[in-house]
């Protein structure tokens, strides 16, 4: 199930609306006879991969699979049907399936006879999928909230220099999370200021996340980088806003609340466009507004060993004014990339 698991991150950043999965074969003396993973919505899920490598060796064997067979026939056929049709007698799954159109694969493979078992490795597998996950559970994308500040928690100086606090490793590093996701976010204060490409590069085979600049007032230049043709990209703007200068742009007109795009509007309509995963990457006031909305679900900073002592500080107003409001994180992972530290952490559960 390691190995599966490993398999499924491969697919990681192009799956999408699909959730990663993947899978491996034993044969019936236990060695492992197929592998696979699912590499882009529309084409052969995990298990058919896998199942196609194994060929007549699957007879009889086991199949490890990261996420509960599929029952349905959507863009594929069903999972459970192949796994019968193939004549494997064990099935070993992570995680249940949440999708209700294509739940009920285990339940099937039992009344053909096989034994199934479920939640083998069920947190790892869980952790490797949560993009995924997250969005079918909540109907909104999982988002991560990324920055790069300085040991003192600042992302520019008093006079607003900020290039550049982190190192080269640590700024390719981004790339790879960028990769990963589907949409990444910025606000026009960021756009405008640091004039941002948003696109990934160094990384071959990617499939280019939607860039997304979050603008009430359309005030981006049809110069900025953003909008260059690497990467698709989404202006999302006030419905009445006069956006004449951004001729063959896609813009999304959304209704303001208070003066402002409300977080989980945006996020409910780029749910609807697929998107299952956002990298929310500036700056401090955006992000602040979608942590006060309950809308961050991991955290990924990067601290420079740099002092400033002055100057704007990562996170802009949460809506936090007393200590025991204060948000309570988790860190899953703390690691040095290159001279600097990368921590990973997620919200504590209460
Ligand atoms: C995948 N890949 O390896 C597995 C999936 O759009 P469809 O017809 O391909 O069906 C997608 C659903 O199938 C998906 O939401 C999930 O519930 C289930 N399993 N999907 O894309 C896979 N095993
Ligand atoms: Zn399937």
């Amino acid at each position: 199930m390691r190995r599966a698991i490993a398999l499924a991150a491969r697919g990681l950043g192009s799956t999408s609306p699909n959730p990663v999965v993947g899978s491996v074969i034993l044969d019936a003396s236990g060695d492992i006879v197929g592998e696979g993973f699912h590499q882009r919505a529309g084409g052969p899920h995990a298990e058919v991969h896998a199942l196609r490598a194994a060929g007549d060796r699957a007879r009889g064997g086991t199949a490890l699979v990261t996420l509960e067979p599929c029952n349905h026939t959507g863009r594929t056929g069903p999972c459970a049907q192949a796994l019968i049709d193939a004549g494997i007698a064990r099935v070993v799954y992570a995680v249940g399936d949440p999708n209700p159109s294509a739940t009920g694969g285990a339940e099937t493979l039992r009344r053909a006879g096989i034994d199934v078992e479920g939640g083998l490795l069920a947190d790892e597998a869980e952790a490797g999928n949560i993009a995924w996950l997250t969005s079918v559970r909540l109907g909104r994308p999982h988002v991560t909230w990324k920055y790069a500040a300085t040991l003192d928690g600042r992302i520019a100086a008093a006079d607003g220099t900020s290039r550049w606090i982190t190192s080269a490793e640590s700024r390719a590093d981004v790339h790879r999370l960028r990769a990963e996701c589907d949409a990444v976010v910025v606000g026009s204060g960021t756009a405008r200021t640091d004039d941002p490409h948003l696109a990934v590069r160094g990384i071959d085979g990617v499939v280019q996340p939607l860039r997304v600049v979050l603008d009430t007032h359309a005030t981006t230049l049809p110069t900025a980088r953003v909008l260059d043709d690497a990467a698709p990209t989404l202006v999302v703007v006030a419905e009445d806003a006069d956006a004449r200068h951004l001729p063959g742009v896609e813009l999304l007109r959304l209704p303001l609340h208070d003066g402002r795009i409300g977080v989980h509007d945006l996020l409910t309509n780029l749910h609807l466009r697929g998107v299952r995963s956002v990298l929310l990457e500036g700056g401090p006031t955006l992000a602040g507004a979608f942590v006060a909305a309950g809308a961050v679900d991991r955290i990924v900073g990067y601290l420079a060993p740099v002092l400033l002592g002055a100057g704007p500080g990562a996170l802009g107003a949460a809506g936090i004014t007393t200590i025991t409001d204060a948000l309570r994180l988790d860190v899953t992972e703390s690691v040095r990339i290159g001279p600097d530290l990368r921590i990973t952490a997620t919200l504590a559960t209460k």
